[in-house]
């Protein structure tokens, strides 16, 4: 029976990867901030197995990190912790830095220092990107970052490549392009979509406020994206991965299909910039304001998974209309 260390756990992929995991027989141990209200929302289906388990800890917290993995001593790690809101993190970069950057280096150095035997996945991201430099993107393109998240992940990117050269550690980058669940958290855009027009439908919400939306996405299914996080740690050789579906989508097209999906008509377009408004039956549903957008934006990210698909035989199983279907699915019967 393999045992797994998992960071970020009551995050979406910490829920998803752990019952993954438990799937396959693992031990689970995982990683939980101290928070004043419950963070194991997520984990209520799988929190009384008896395989699975957590430990207080913070990615800020070296000494912390040493003794739960050297007791623990796990045969792979996830680091899935993250400061994970590209928008926030100019909020507070310095924050962002140490938990996304210097928690990577963090948990490198636990394996370095024990000298245990043991694998360590990075949840590496489009952000890298950035300002992209070419499209599709690759395990090849070049990194043009744009916030102080996207920057703070490439020091970890290249901190995970620095061990691995260095010390021979099996460690391996995940770039993975956007991937959301009906479990994603409420101030992501498809989350935000999704539940603010399903609350305005059952007329719980008048408007829905919303950034650019003429940027455009790769979007995936979370369920997806686990599983080649644990593929990439099976492998003979550990090396670095792009998981996406190679689909592009903008925001107002997320805006448009949900609206479609839950009134069976198309949204009514008016106005331009910071001035547009959407409507729906002659009511104003969708609003813009600059509160929502980004010092600097990250217009389009599309990925090509064409590596994962050959060495990992990886392939995502849902498209954008399924994933958004199970989305607004989810929102309508959690309200009834
Ligand atoms: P998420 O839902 O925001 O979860 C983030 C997790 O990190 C939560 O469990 C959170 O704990 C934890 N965390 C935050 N600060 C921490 C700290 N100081 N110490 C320990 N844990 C901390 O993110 P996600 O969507 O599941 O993403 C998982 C990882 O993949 C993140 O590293 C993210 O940057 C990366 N990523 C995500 C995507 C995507 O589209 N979802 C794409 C590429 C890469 P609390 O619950 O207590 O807040
Ligand atoms: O859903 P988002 O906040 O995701 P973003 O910034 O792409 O970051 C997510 O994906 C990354 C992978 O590429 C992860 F690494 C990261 O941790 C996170 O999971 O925003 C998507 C797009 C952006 O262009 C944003 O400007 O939607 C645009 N947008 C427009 N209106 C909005 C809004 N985003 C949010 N969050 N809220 C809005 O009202």
């Amino acid at each position: 029976m393999k045992t797994a260390f998992i960071t970020g756990v009551t995050g979406q992929d910490g829920a998803y990867l752990t019952e993954f995991l438990l799937e396959k027989g693992y031990q689970v141990h995982s990683l939980r901030r101290r928070t004043s209200l419950d963070n194991t929302l997520r984990l209520k289906e799988i929190e009384n197995n008896d395989r699975f388990h957590t430990h207080y800890g913070d990615l800020t917290d070296a000494s912390g990190l040493l003794r739960l993995i050297g007791t623990i001593k796990p045969d792979e790690i996830y680091n899935l912790g993250a400061m994970s809101h590209v928008r926030i993190s100019f909020d507070i970069p310095e924050y962002t830095g140490d938990v996304d950057g210097l928690g990577t280096t963090r948990l490198l150095e636990c394996i370095r220092t024990l000298d245990i035997n043991c694998k360590f996945y990075q949840a590496s991201t489009s952000e890298l990107y950035g300002k992209v430099v070419e499209t599709p993107q690759n395990e090849e393109t070049p990194f043009y970052p744009r916030s102080p998240y996207g920057v703070a992940k490439l020091y970890a990117y290249w901190m995970v490549i620095n061990y691995r050269e260095s010390y021979g550690m099996y460690a391996c980058n995940g770039i993975l392009f956007n991937h959301e669940s009906p479990i994603r958290g409420d101030d992501f855009v498809s989350k935000k979509v999704v539940k603010g027009l399903c609350n305005i439908k059952n007329k719980n919400q008048d408007t829905l406020v919303m950034g650019n939306i003429d940027s455009k996405r790769d979007w995936g299914h979370a369920r997806d994206y686990v599983e080649g996080m644990w593929l990439m740690l099976q492998q003979k050789e550990p090396k670095d991965y792009v998981l996406a579906t190679g689909n592009l989508h903008s925001v107002r097209e997320l805006i448009e299909f949900t609206a479609e999906e839950l009134w069976g008509e198309k949204i009514i377009w008016k106005g331009s910039g910071s001035g547009e408004e959407g409507y729906i039956d002659n009511k104003k549903i969708i609003e813009i304001s600059k509160e929502f957008y980004r010092p600097a934006e990250v217009d389009i990210l599309v990925g090509d998974a064409s590596k994962a698909n050959k060495d990992l035989k990886w392939t995502p199983k849902y498209d954008f209309k399924s994933l958004i279907r199970e989305m607004i699915a989810f929102e309508l019967n959690h309200k009834s």
